[in-house]
């Protein structure tokens, strides 16, 4: 068994070993710590001017006009545009990373509180914001709907009226599965346990904002674009094509980000608006939003009502699973997520389970709420699915009277089934589940949690005890499968070595705060044997990178960590070559150890990487054949996803009278595969969890009936703070995945997607003496008092 609470002193030190993988400080954080990290509100261009966004107080509303003639007066105030003006030049409209397209400004209407209705650009941010006060809008305002099961009600009023002929709310539909054979399956199974749950709508709350600095230069015609991106190769092709440049033309930098979480990875009208400006103004123009516009905004996360359900025989053997989903998409379909996967990877909602059947059928409609979809450490969707099948998994288990972890160990996909198709059509490509969840269960003492709750409920004290177990899909993809807007899934990779023995690898991937710098040297260094200290991570500049999609559902490591490993390998096997010429023996003569290769059965005779790389850029000759220099590029393209997996489970305790609930304990262990830095797989995971909190016991963008977004500060919007968080105790387990070069699998998102559903398990298995089999999210004291009364509250 393997907690973790190691004191830093047992790192080892990769300064002094050549070999990758291991606990090894991070090397951005001296530059984090000590405030030099620059993010792109740090950057200061020379005659700089600042925009600010005017943005609609109502959620749906008729533009009857629009006076600008005060701002423009206004001092220091240098531009002042509208949708209108936009629209002459053909860019009041932008697509969507989902086929849909979204205002840059808005020309017709308003369709969420807080759209984009103009912007002003000036000589500081302040003047900029005063003129924002000087702007005077006439709206005509129309009855917004914000319930998403309004949106198809024949009455309701039609938002997205800007599109040909649309006369209702319908954004998609979706399905997966096999409805008949599911059908078959429920008709004939001992036990039916169905569920309505809503996963609300979060934000990610990165702790930078989005922002960006465009900076124009008529006289090359070169764009350069510092932006809080997730993606800049992609959000440059994009621009590209958009705008009719040649990439070349486009750099798109992404410096040090603030985290990300998903909220930056659409592009925003923000964006768009500085670029146009600083065209406009032939000056640089920095945007940066404030707290209030990031949270009603950009990117929120879920917004699924769902109904589960689920079919087992008497003994606890799932037989089938259902769901049936309504998708809320806000305004516009602003989710971003692969063409052929317009739910994301929902369709993995049949879980860890090796089931008969199941099917899902989804609705996604347009409601007067800012668009949206995918963000929040989701996995594409992987929360909801992960939440909807671990939520049921235990009303399954109440109502057959069985323990939750037993219910579970007995319907596992087996070891031996792996790859194993799922109903829906996902290869799991490996999996050990059983022993993730003993130790899970062995560092919890499960056993005596239950013997410790058993004696609280006869004392009348609320305890519970929430498991919850995962597989995620991460990795996106395939490039057959895979592509966002036409853009494969694929990732490129280069790594140049000096001459000195110094390496330098290029990314497309891009850190928001998962380590990049110190991970990917790592893999670097444990293929080459080149310490991580001397190898320079590079990412986040289009000019300096080569091109792939960027980070989101946990890809890095899985697409770019194999790309990575296998850049490294292509200039290992060319140093061998060279190794075999100074050492005058033949290739298969070289054995290859910790950073040298040395003749066979001969280690005193060797040479070292770094006597390798000065040869390859050096004076003598080099094999025949053989080009001087030390580098290779690749471009990978992964062959399937990679399937991570968890067992979570949690302790809480419920104050009787306020109906407030503790996290007492958590224990997660995951298998992520192949570790390269277990301290930041904790950091990873800890962070997670920690979101999870939020999500099940505080988070949710709540909006009134009029649609004003309720959740607009830090105040309204809560967060998790450490005062809400228990001392995680984390574990592993390790099941490398078959077709990754060294069978690491993501799990940057693995505890977000994993701790709401034991943390709602823990507070449901509490409320068990009252009879309660399911509450909503986020577990507030007032809904958990509601509950513990027999009462819902609506979501
Ligand atoms: N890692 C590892 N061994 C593994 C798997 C991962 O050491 N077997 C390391 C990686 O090398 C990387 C980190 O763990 O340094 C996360 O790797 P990975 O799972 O590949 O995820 P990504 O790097 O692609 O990060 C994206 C993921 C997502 S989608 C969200 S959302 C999220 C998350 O990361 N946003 C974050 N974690 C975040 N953490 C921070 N600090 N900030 C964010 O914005
Ligand atoms: Cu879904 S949040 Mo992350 O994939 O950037």
């Amino acid at each position: 068994m393997t907690t973790v609470h190691e004191r830093v002193d047992t790192f080892h030190d990769n300064d002094q070993k050549p070999v990758g993988y291991g606990r090894m400080l991070r090397k951005e954080d001296p530059r984090f710590l000590r405030g030099r990290g620059r993010y792109v509100d740090d950057v200061q261009l020379p005659g700089m001017l600042h925009l600010a966004i005017l943005r609609s107080p109502v959620a749906h509303a008729r533009i009857v006009s629009i006076d600008t003639s005060a701002a423009e007066a206004s001092p220091g105030v240098k531009a002042v545009v509208t949708g209108a003006a936009l629209a002459a030049q053909n860019l009041a409209w932008m697509p969507t990373l989902s086929n849909d397209v979204q205002a840059v400004l808005a020309t017709d209407k308003v369709r969420f509180q807080g759209q984009e209705v103009a912007f002003v650009v000036a000589e500081d941010r302040y003047a900029a914001r005063d003129a924002l006060e000087l702007i005077d809008v006439e709206y005509d305002v129309l009855d917004p709907v914000i319930d998403a099961r309004r949106a198809l009600e024949p009455d309701a009023p039609v938002i997205r009226d800007d599109l040909d002929g649309k006369t209702n709310n319908h954004c998609f539909d979706w399905e997966t599965g096999d409805e008949a054979a599911t059908e078959a399956v429920f008709a004939r199974a001992d036990v039916v346990v169905s569920q309505d749950l809503v996963y609300p709508r979060v934000h990610p709350a990165p702790m930078e904002t989005c922002g960006a600095v465009a900076d124009y230069d008529a006289v090359d015609g070169k764009l350069r674009l510092w932006s809080t991106t997730q993606a800049p190769h992609a959000h440059r092709t994009l621009y590209a094509i958009v705008a009719g440049l040649p990439e070349h033309k486009i750099q798109v930098i992404a410096p040090d980000i603030g985290g990300g979480f998903g909220n930056k990875v659409p592009i925003y009208p923000g964006y768009v608006c500085a670029i146009v400006a600083s065209i406009v103004t032939g000056k640089p123009v920095k945007w940066m939003e404030d707290r209030s516009e990031n949270l009603i905004s950009t990117g929120f996360a879920r917004d699924y009502i769902m109904r589960g359900e689920i079919a087992a025989t008497r003994d606890g053997r799932i037989l089938g699973i259902r769901t049936n989903v309504l998708a809320d998409h806000g305004a516009f379909n602003g989710t971003a997520a692969p063409v052929k996967y317009p739910a994301g990877f929902f369709g993995v909602f049949t879980g860890s389970y090796d089931i008969e059947a199941a099917y899902c059928k989804m609705t996604a409609v347009f409601t007067n709420k800012a668009p949206g979809g995918v963000a929040y450490a989701c996995s594409f969707r992987i929360t909801e699915a992960v939440y909807l099948v671990e939520r049921i998994v235990d009303c399954l288990a109440d109502e057959l009277g069985m323990d939750p972890a037993e219910l579970r160990l007995k319907n596992f996909i087996q070891p031996e089934q792996f790859p194993y198709t799922t109903k829906t059509g996902w290869v799991y490509d490996s999996g050990n589940y059983e022993p993730t969840m003993r130790l899970a269960m062995e560092m919890a003492g499960y056993d005596e949690l239950r013997r410790e709750q058993a004696e609280k409920r006869a004392r009348g004290e609320l305890m519970g005890i929430g498991i919850a177990f995962f597989t995620e899909a991460v990795g996106a993809g395939p490039r057959k499968d895979m592509d966002i807007l036409g853009l494969g899934m694929a990732d490129g990779c280069e790594l140049r070595v000096h001459p000195t023995g110094k390496a330098v690898v290029r990314l497309s991937v891009q850190s928001q705060g998962q380590g990049h710098e110190t991970t990917f040297a790592q893999i670097v260094a444990e293929e080459i044997g080149i310490p991580p200290a001397d190898i320079e991570v590079l990412h986040g500049d289009t000019d300096n990178t080569p091109f792939g999609l960027g980070t989101y559902g946990s890809r890095s490591t899985p697409v770019s960590g194999a790309a990575a490993a296998l850049v490294a390998r292509k200039v290992r096997d060319k140093a061998r070559i060279i190794a075999s010429g100074m050492l005058e023996v033949s290739v298969a003569d070289l054995e290859w150890e910790k950073g040298a290769f040395h003749v066979a059965g001969d280690p005193g005779r060797s040479v070292t990487i770094q006597d390798i790389a000065m040869r390859a850029h050096g004076a003598g000759d080099l094999p025949e054949g053989i080009e001087g220099g030390l580098e290779a590029q690749i471009c990978y393209n992964p062959s399937n996803l990679t399937y991570p997996h968890g067992a979570y489970i949690c302790v809480v305790d419920i104050d009787p009278g306020t109906a407030q609930v503790k996290v007492r304990r958590f224990i997660a262990v995951d298998d992520c595969g192949t570790r390269i830095n277990p301290m930041i797989i904790e950091g990873q995971v800890h962070g997670g969890l920690t979101d999870g909190v939020g999500m099940a016991l505080m988070e949710m963008i709540a909006f009134d009936e009029d649609g004003n977004c309720l959740g607009a500060s830090l105040m309204d919007y809560l967060i998790p703070t450490s005062l809400e968080v228990p001392d995680w105790e984390t574990g592993f387990t390790v099941t490398p995945s078959p077709h990754h070069p060294i069978g690491a699998k993501g799990v940057g998102e693995s505890a977000t997607v994993g701790s709401p559903p034991a943390i709602v398990n823990a507070v449901i298995d509490a409320l068990k003496p009252f009879g309660v089999r399911h509450a909503d999210m986020p577990l507030t004291p007032s809904r958990v008092w509601d509950a513990m009364r027999g009462q819902a509250r609506p979501p």
